[in-house]
């Protein structure tokens, strides 16, 4: 993130761009008044605050998404407050986490989005608007997309919604991150079938993006589980 650059869109005219972030911080305010109580947690000091609605300016926004029960929730809790749940919650509504974490001896604060499944990407900004399930997916600075290994289905949910994401907006400079979790169920047998090999080819050779194994469950990888 380039601070300079943070530093002039924070006091930019009202340009197109600034009223939306005016907006995004209007409604990510009546997200938190709409009875969820939003705490800031710092991933370092493990310390729980109040968020204000002017601290979610400089954050770096990124988005969870994938079919359900794959362990997106799991992830960021493990990664946030370090604690995992056998029992499957499903997510029913948007939640939001807020860690700081460092790396490479920089500072980052972390919007973390988790989501209900939704069906597809907004590939407008008009359905973005209208359907508040969708409410900053757009602008997201990385998305993660996580599947679960142990059933290799779920890998189709994020093909597609990669393809709608790259159809949707200008993903250059937006990191996309590809997460396999339940590594602890991957079979040997599983492990060594082609479908597995194809997987994890087509994201690293042909996606070229960043690809990790983690489980959530053991805690395993969960850190590297990270946004570069
Ligand atoms: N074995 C195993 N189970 C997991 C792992 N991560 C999540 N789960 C379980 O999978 C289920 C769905 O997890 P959840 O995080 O709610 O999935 P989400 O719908 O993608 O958010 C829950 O019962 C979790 O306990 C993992 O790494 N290994
Ligand atoms: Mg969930």
């Amino acid at each position: 993130m380039d601070r300079a650059k943070r530093e002039n869109d924070t006091h930019s005219k009202p340009t197109l761009y600034g009223n939306k972030r005016l907006l995004e911080l209007d409604l990510d305010y009546l997200e938190r008044r709409g009875g969820e109580t939003i705490t800031c947690e710092n991933a370092e000091s493990g310390s729980k605050e109040e968020e204000s609605p002017a601290d979610t300016l400089d954050r770096v926004k990124v988005v969870f998404l994938g079919a359900p029960r794959v362990g997106k929730s799991s992830i960021i809790r493990q990664f946030v407050w370090s604690e995992f749940c056998e029992e499957y919650k499903p997510t029913e509504r948007r939640e939001t986490f807020y860690p700081s974490v460092v790396l490479a001896d920089r500072l980052y604060e972390l919007k973390i989005t988790d989501l209900p499944m939704i069906p597809y990407f907004p590939v407008s900004s008009h359905l973005e608007w209208t359907d508040f399930r969708y409410y900053g997916l757009r602008s997201a600075n990385a998305y993660v997309l996580v599947f679960d290994l142990s059933n290799q289905d779920t890998f189709q949910y994020i093909r597609t919604l990669r393809e709608q994401i790259y159809e949707a907006r200008d993903m250059r400079g937006v990191p996309l991150l590809v997460v396999g979790n339940k590594q602890d169920e991957l079979s040997p047998a599983a492990a060594s079938g082609t479908r597995y090999r194809d997987i994890v080819n087509l994201v690293r050779k042909h996606w070229r993006c960043g690809y990790v194994e983690c489980s959530a469950r053991f805690n395993c990888r969960v850190v590297q589980v990270r946004i570069t």
